[in-house]
């Protein structure tokens, strides 16, 4: 593909014919029942007379979004959208709507499981919850009595009562957690972070321009950034420049698509920069008041010119400047659009930093439309001891490999990479709470192989994941459809409270977390850390704000705002949270930690002969590997394929479905080829999440192809964020 120009969407289309081609059925198994006259979700559950209506928060993603569930006769019929919710108001996505089944899901975890065979052999017993409680704390305090507690690995993504999860490990005493944003936004988080002092927001409600990198919001939802952005593009309020080697369903709606040469949006950014500055298009004032460095990002910046970009990034220079022009003109209801997953390649955190620094030079910050900063409202929480202080240091030393990262949440490659190595000390315990490690990190037999070093292993989780599998001791938790939660407090698009409330009592043995948590504290001597119930806490959340908990429950949702805010640190004399206490155009904190404090260009790796990059991303119909499963849900798309180019799957003499081995340096899979258009020829894309082996996962279970078992571990250098998009692999028919 040599130097592609901006192809407009109509024409692409019309040219490869795939108009008709649902965006969102793309890369499927077969042809959906669904679409074909099968009864939808809504039909399939009758609706007995008048339903009870309990405004609750959806749990299928890390959006959580407002849901009205219907209940007739103590049964859950059917899940709504909120409209009250801010954040997502009438919009419930397939996975939302899918929910029904998450909770009459006849694979769920009903009562605790102790394992009986061998590790991974699923030989399992039913127990009681004292016997599992008993056993997983015998478990912790003999990893605790041999290796100390820092023997003891906690690991967790988001979810409401994550934060008990979280004390309970903090209590304990181990300084070795990991979550979930060193696979996920954490460079992108610290590009942002180091420029403004904050991790902003995007008004995109009120932007007018939005360019994108493989932000696939179309795809992969983000409220209220999906449903802002589909609402103005389709008015043509807003334009769209979205930049994926694939076309994606957002490309498919963005007014133009720019098929980039993965691994070079930095190139683009850079050379956007150079346009800004060159011709004078930036906002002096703004850059005057409110920066600090620009007169070294401008020599910095000089030869990034377009020409140069043109030959990194194969987008005409002519349409780089184009854009830089356009996005200038359309500020400050004009924006970068920063997206979430920034785990793609070794040198993320620069790559966000450009888009930092580029928005900040039109002065889009704190204005309408632009660049926002987070507000919270400040709930309260119940007072609790001091949490003993860890004298070990954290066996993935992130504070000396990457100082600029959040300590808490890890860096969790190489976390595996010292505990399989044992340095600098020994860890044998592990507790998992809400995570599929085996799916969240590339190369799955090594993870395989961190489970079978452990000790000890207990999973939390609402099904028998691939990870739960390994575990000896399963502790199932209620689905969110069964708890009662702590409040959350949501910032976007401004500061509000929602509550996530039982909507059916728990229908099999299981457990809150709090309660799980709690049922460990009291065995360990750690009771007085969890000295309270979710009532006790969510009064005590509320004691700030004055409201009670059935002012709450009328709609789901307590905000004293209408709208979201702008100018307050938009005051000459307001100090940004960096050391220069300016918005950082040349970076002073990469700089005290001995990086170069701005963005350098280094080009990707190139790909060896005959190999083809691989670039991995989401489906709209699943989360992760968390919900393949989900009888809904696996019926519209019951297996993935990989996207291979025409011209490079002829050259390989693939057609369409057939069977194709993908190899990579560090495994293989096996499945079906989707041939398309929709993608470079110099990659090929394989949908997260499917290649699942747990057998208590009945309908999923070897479905398709896992990408751990290709992506090699690499990691941003500056943040420790999984570098997912650094394998190359080469694809034959099998
Ligand atoms: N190759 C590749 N790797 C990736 C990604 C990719 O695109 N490609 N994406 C990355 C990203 S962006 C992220 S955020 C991570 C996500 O990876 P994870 O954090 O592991 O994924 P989740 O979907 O949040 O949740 C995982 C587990 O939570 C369980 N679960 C669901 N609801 C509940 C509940 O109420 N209680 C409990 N206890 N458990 C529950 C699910 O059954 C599932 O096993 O993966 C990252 N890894
Ligand atoms: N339906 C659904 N929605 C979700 C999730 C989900 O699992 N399912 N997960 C949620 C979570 S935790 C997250 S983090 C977000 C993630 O949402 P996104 O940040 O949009 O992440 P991905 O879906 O992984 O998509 C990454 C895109 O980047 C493209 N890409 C790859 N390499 C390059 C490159 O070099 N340059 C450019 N410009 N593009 C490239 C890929 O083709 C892909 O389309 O989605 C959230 N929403
Ligand atoms: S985007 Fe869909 S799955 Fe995620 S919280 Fe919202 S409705 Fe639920
Ligand atoms: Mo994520």
């Amino acid at each position: 593909m040599s130097a592609l120009s901006a192809i407009d969407r109509r024409t692409f289309l019309a040219l490869t014919g795939t108009a008709a081609a649902a965006a969102s059925a793309a890369g499927c198994g077969r042809i959906r029942k669904f679409l074909r006259g099968a009864p939808s979700p809504s039909e399939q559950v009758a609706h007995r007379g008048p339903t009870i209506d309990v405004f609750s928060i959806c749990d299928n993603c890390v959006n959580k979004c407002g849901v009205i569930a219907r209940v007739s006769s103590g049964r859950l019929v059917k899940l709504d959208p909120n409209p009250h919710f801010p954040k997502s108001r009438s919009m419930l996505c397939a996975k939302g709507n899918a929910g029904v089944q998450t909770l009459y899901d006849p694979d769920r975890l009903k009562h605790p499981l102790i394992r009986v065979g061998e590790r991974g052999a699923g030989k399992w017993r039913k127990a009681s919850w004292d016997e599992a409680l008993d056993l997983t704390a015998a478990g912790l305090r003999a990893v605790r009595d041999k290796y100390g507690p820092q023997g003891v690995l906690f690991s967790s993504s988001e979810a409401f009562q994550e934060r008990f999860f979280r004390s309970f490990g903090q209590a304990f005493g181990s300084p070795n957690s990991v979550r979930h944003p060193s696979m996920c936004l954490s460079s992108g988080n610290i590009g942002f972070f180091i420029t403004y002092g904050t991790v902003p927001e995007f008004d995109i409600e009120h932007s007018r321009y939005v360019i994108a990198s493989g932000a696939n919001r179309f795809e992969s939802f983000i409220t209220p950034d999906t449903m802002d952005l589909a609402a103005n593009v389709r008015a043509r309020r807003t334009k769209l420049v979205y930049l994926d080697p694939r076309f994606t369903a957002t490309a498919a709606k963005a007014d133009e698509w720019l098929p980039i040469r993965p691994g070079t949006d930095l190139a683009f950014y850079l050379a956007l920069i150079h346009v800004l500055i060159a011709e004078q298009l930036y906002d002096h004032a703004f850059v005057d008041t409110f920066t600090h460095g620009f007169g070294d990002l401008a020599t910095h910046i000089e030869t990034y010119t377009p020409e140069w970009a043109e030959k990194e990034t194969e987008i005409q220079a002519g349409r780089i400047r184009a854009i830089a022009r356009e996005f200038a003109a359309h500020a400050p209801r004009a924006v970068i659009y920063r997206g979430r997953r920034s785990s793609w390649y070794t040198n993320d955190t620069e790559m966000r930093q450009a888009m930092a620094i580029a928005n900040a030079l039109v002065g889009n910050w704190d204005t309408e439309g632009g660049v926002v900063p987070n507000e919270s409202i400040g709930l309260g929480a119940p007072e609790l001891p001091e949490y003993p202080f860890p004298d070990v240091p954290r066996v993935d030393a992130i504070g000396e490999h990457h100082p600029l990262a959040n300590v808490d949440d890890g860096a969790y490659i190489e976390l595996r990479d010292a505990v399989m190595a044992d340095t600098p000390y020994p860890v044998r315990g592990w507790m998992i709470y809400k995570q599929n490690p085996m799916h969240i990190l590339p190369d799955r037999r090594r993870t395989e192989a961190m489970f079978r070093k452990m000790d000890f292993v207990a999973v939390i989780d609402i099904v028998p994941s691939d990870s739960a599998w390994l575990a000896d001791v399963i502790l199932p938790e209620s689905t969110y459809l069964e708890r009662n939660d702590p409040l959350e407090e949501f910032n976007a698009p401004y500061p509000f409270v929602g509550l996530r409330q039982q909507v059916v009592p728990p229908l099999f043995n299981t457990r809150p977390n709090l309660e799980i948590m709690q049922g460990l504290a009291s065995r360990l001597g750690l009771s007085a850390f969890f000295d309270f119930d979710i009532n006790r806490y969510i009064a005590d959340q509320l004691a700030p704000i004055g409201i009670t908990r059935r002012e709450l429950a009328v709609n789901g949702v307590w905000t004293n705002r209408s709208g979201r805010k702008y100018g307050a640190t938009r005051k000459p004399d307001y100090r940004f949270r960096t050391p220069s206490g300016k918005i950082e155009l040349t970076n002073e904190r990469l700089r005290r930690n001995g990086y170069d404090p701005l963005p350098r260009y280094q080009p990707p790796a190139a790909a060896p002969a005959g190999m083809l990059r691989l670039l991995p991303g989401k489906q709209a119909y699943f989360t992760h590997a968390a919900n393949q499963n989900n009888a809904w849900l696996h019926e519209l798309c019951p297996e993935n394929r990989v996207w291979i180019n025409r011209g490079s799957a002829a050259a390989r003499g693939i057609a369409d479905g057939n069977l194709v081995v993908v190899r990579s340096p560090i495994g293989e899979v096996r499945l079906k080829a989707w041939v398309t258009d929709r993608i470079r020829p110099d990659c090929v894309h394989l949908p997260h999440g499917f290649g699942q082996t747990s057998p208590g996962l009945t309908r999923t279970a070897g479905a398709g192809a896992s990408d751990q078992d290709l992506i090699e571990p690499r990691s941003d250098r500056i943040s420790g964020n999984a570098a997912l998009h650094e394998t190359f692999v080469t694809v034959d028919n099998a």
